[in-house]
């Protein structure tokens, strides 16, 4: 033992490595399995808070979007089996949303490891596809080992989730061991080669298009693309939920190319001679199904950057393969000149298109969603963090709110219902300067409307939407689209969730016209309390574009 280091138990010796690695905020619902843990973080207390949650599947949505919001890994704490078993579904959005993330699990002391002891699991098994890196610590003095091997995976290249379980022994045990200093985040950089390939097949492009998205992105790196962007006079899109890494106001934004992606803009992705895209996987929601870009060899010229090696000719073989960090890229980009006037012409087209396309129309009903959308996109300050989730009604919220700079957008790209109330609770604790408005479905918010506790509980004052059909619309219109007029296991009978924030401390309105909702807004945001305002809007309107009587009609039309 050196004479300088003090003995500490296991549990604090993981909380001073947290604190080592610039944790500032964890999220977590305890459990006897990581007492000793609590214990540490009690003596942290003035450095680091622990944010209790009500349910692992809140608290994990919310250290997956404190990652996505902050860029630092978000911290989870949950307890064996029914703790990590109810936190699997933010582990699983961060990893499909590229977001860095570090999991810990209570776990079974070691000797009775393997007998299928009180809630045991073997978490490498478990979480092995949606982790980088799934570990048990089994020596007390190699914690701070782990935990820096932790964050440098988590961060590094694509960033993701990881997972280290916590051994109950390991953690009761005592050692002197010395803390280790903050991890680096290590990412590669473009070589001069590339850089040098990459000009020469962009200059001879006609109609070449950007598509930026992922995550392991940077405000000033966005910012420092777009301007070069501008300034190439090129067109740029964003990829699924990643609306927010280019200011939705610029003159080269063309829309995201996403789920109910404009068609003039699928056309323009499918018809660009040059694909530059940076960052995004290309994934299924991002291509509408492997259409708008051939796998495995596209008809585009394929231009594909990404930090993680391991992404590059996985689904695509690209003309040119360069694995970068974004912000290292932008630095090597800016060196590059171009003008080219088909490109500007092109750009101020495909923006006449976007214009055409996020206009909101009408819906059937007294109340226009679209149009409250696009209030909420002219009247909140510029950097409101906007947290959504998964269903119908995120579709308007995509075509119709202009994203305006870096991190405004928080949303899950695998689609998971229940994140944007809690997403929203870790945006206001984590940045609590910033204005936050979450937009959730009746159906998304009751899957975790049970945070609204830990917004009272914390003072996290924002505003909620619940968009409110009585319906898990989405599958209702799968449905109709599918098996017209059989509908099963997609209606809805609803709590007053007015009445629901309020039990819990909160203010709750309810709006039914779309005149009401301004002044419903007003009070919201100046009751200083965690509001909910439920939107009762008509079932029939099922998107910005069509209604459920339209697609049904169509689908029995075509079966005749
Ligand atoms: C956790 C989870 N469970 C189930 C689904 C399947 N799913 C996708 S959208 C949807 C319905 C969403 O309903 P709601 O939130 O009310 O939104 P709406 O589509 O009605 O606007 C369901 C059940 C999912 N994506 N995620
Ligand atoms: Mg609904």
């Amino acid at each position: 033992m050196k004479p300088d280091l003090k003995i500490r138990h296991g549990g604090r010796i993981l909380a001073d490595a947290l604190a080592a690695q610039g944790v500032k905020l964890a999220f977590g619902v305890p459990g006897e399995s990581y007492l000793p843990v609590l214990d540490g973080l009690h003596d942290l207390r003035d450095r680091l808070s622990f944010i209790v949650c009500r349910q692992e599947g809140g608290a994990s949505y919310m250290a997956e979007a404190y990652g996505k919001l902050t860029g630092e890994p978000g911290v989870l704490f949950v307890t064996r089996g029914p703790g990590a078993t109810n936190g699997a579904i933010g582990v699983h959005t961060g990893f499909q949303d590229s977001t860095p993330m570090v999991v810990f699990i209570g776990q079974v002391g070691n000797e009775f490891a393997e007998r299928e002891a009180f809630q045991e699991i073997d978490y490498r098994r478990m979480y092995g596809q949606m982790a980088k890196w799934v570990a048990q610590v089994d020596r007390v003095e190699r914690i701070p080992e782990y935990v820096s091997h932790a964050f440098h995976t988590a961060t590094a290249g694509r960033p993701g989730p990881v997972v280290l379980a916590l051994p109950e022994d390991t953690l009761f045990a005592e050692a002197a061991v010395a803390d280790v200093p903050r991890h680096h985040v290590v990412r590669p950089s473009a070589s001069a080669p590339d850089i040098a390939a990459l000009e020469k097949l962009l200059k001879s492009a006609q109609r070449p298009f950007v598509i930026l998205g992922g995550g392991g992105w940077t405000g000033e790196a966005c910012r420092k693309l777009q301007a070069w962007i501008e300034k190439a006079g090129l067109p740029a899109g964003t990829s699924f939920r990643c609306q927010d890494l280019f200011d939705n106001r610029s003159p080269s934004y063309a829309g995201d190319v996403g789920i109910g992606i404009n068609p003039k803009l699928a056309q323009r992705v499918k018809d660009a001679d040059v694909l530059l895209v940076i960052g995004a996987r290309l994934g299924e929601m991002t291509t509408s199904a492997y259409t708008l870009v051939e796998a495995p060899v596209p008809q585009q010229t394929l231009i594909h950057l990404h930090a993680g090696a391991e992404e590059l000719g996985r689904v695509y073989r690209p003309a040119l393969a360069i694995n970068s960090g974004y912000p290292q890229f932008v630095d090597a980009l800016s060196a590059l000149t171009f003008a080219n006037a088909n490109w500007k012409a092109e750009t101020e087209k495909a923006r006449k298109e976007y214009f055409e396309w996020t206009e909101p129309r009408p819906m059937p009903g007294a109340l226009q969603y679209g149009q409250l959308i696009r209030w909420l996109s002219d009247h909140l300050p510029e950097d409101t963090v906007i947290a959504g989730g998964a269903g119908n009604f995120a579709g308007w919220l995509h075509r119709h709110f202009r994203y305006k700079g870096f991190r405004t957008q928080l949303g899950p790209t695998n689609g998971s219902m229940g994140y944007g109330y809690p997403a929203a609770v870790a945006a206001k604790l984590a940045q609590p300067q910033r204005n936050v408005i979450a937009v959730c479905g009746d159906g998304d918010f009751l899957m975790n409307g049970q945070e609204i506790a830990t917004a009272v509980q914390y003072g996290a004052a924002f505003v909620a939407l619940v968009v409110n059909n009585g319906l898990y619309g989405t599958i209702r219109m799968h449905q109709e689209r599918e098996y017209p007029g059989r509908v099963f296991g997609t209606d809805l009978k609803n709590p007053d969730f007015a009445a629901y924030a309020r039990a819990f401390g909160g203010h709750g309105e309810t709006v039914a016209r779309t005149e009401e909702f301004a002044p419903a807004f007003e009070r919201a945001q100046a009751s200083g309390k965690p509001a909910l305002i439920e939107l009762q809007i008509d079932p029939d309107a099922i998107t910005p574009a069509t209604t459920l009587s339209a697609i049904r009609e169509k689908a029995i039309r075509s079966r005749q």
